[in-house]
């Protein structure tokens, strides 16, 4: 189907999840839709506060603005706006931006009848963001355990919060965490370069076809896992990476105060070894 026919059957008004026909329309290549709206302004309204935080002192430099969550004391409260309260909001602001954008991505999946697993997948992020300065904070009781938003802060808050369990390198989710990262950079590479060695070809020259992709990696490691299964892999690798970094987080502070060095003790303890 020609671009310019396939957008007139696909740009009509229909498939919204709230608000009937409210929004329903374009604006250029835009589609808006209510939660458009709601992303615009929530996001719009938290970068205002971001300002209004940072007008409160005691630096315009970039790299040292820290808008922070109220101190551990307050625990969960609502905080005055200068003592976390500005956090607080901004919080807010960011998590309805967040999730409006999802559900925006479900209505244009489902104005085009296609499956829902971009927001299923950027959902996976929201979760790890709320992971950090929602349910964990939430679990240990005070405001205060989130991340501050500061480019040189929030720096700090990971490290400090690394050394409060001595070596977090240690924390056995943290590194199931980091492997699936890995794996996703070595199973984009690999997609990435196969697609381009097909594809990219001189001017004239007829690209390569999948079977040209699949015999590669048959001569080279006996498997191909295909054109569909490498894009469901990609997202499964993704996902977890993503899922297992929100877990390792749960697991350090909610479920687990000590050092993970000494953590793989139970190793060294386990009755078969005495
Ligand atoms: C593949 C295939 C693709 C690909 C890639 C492979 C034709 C265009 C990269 C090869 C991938 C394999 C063998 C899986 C590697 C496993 C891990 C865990 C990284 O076969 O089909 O489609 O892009």
């Amino acid at each position: 189907m020609a671009l310019l026919s396939f957008e007139r059957k696909y740009r009509v008004r229909g498939g919204t999840l709230i608000g009937g026909d409210l929004f329903d329309f374009w604006v250029g290549p835009f589609y808006v839709g209510f939660f458009g709206v709601t992303t615009a302004i929530s996001a719009l309204l938290g970068t205002l506060l971001i300002f209004a935080s940072a007008s409160q002192g005691p630096t315009w430099n970039p790299w040292l603005i820290s808008i922070d969550p109220p101190p551990i004391e307050a625990g969960l409260a609502a905080a005055p706006l200068n003592q976390g309260g500005y956090w607080q909001i901004i919080t807010i602001c960011a998590l309805i931006a967040f999730s409006s954008w999802a559900l925006r991505q479900v209505e244009i999946s489902r104005k085009l009848g296609i499956g829902y697993h971009v927001p299923i997948a950027f959902s996976f992020a929201i979760f790890a963001y709320a992971t950090l300065v929602v349910i964990r904070p939430l679990w240990l009781g005070a405001w205060g355990h989130a991340f501050p938003y500061g480019i040189f802060t929030h720096l700090d808050w990971v490290s400090n919060t690394g050394y409060s369990y001595v070596n977090f390198h240690y924390n056995p989710l943290h590194m199931v965490a980091i492997s699936f990262f890995f794996t996703t950079c070595l199973a984009l590479a690999l997609h990435g370069s196969l697609i381009l060695s097909a594809v990219n070809v001189p001017k004239g020259e007829a690209v390569k076809t999948p079977e040209h992709e699949d015999t590669y990696f048959r001569d080279f490691i006996g498997y191909s896992i295909g054109t569909l299964g490498i894009h469901r892999l990609g997202l499964l690798l993704a996902l977890n990476a993503g899922f297992w970094s929100a877990a390792c987080m749960i697991l350090a502070g909610p479920l687990y105060q000590g050092s993970f060095i000494e953590w793989w003790d139970w190793w060294r303890s386990i009755p078969i070894w005495s």
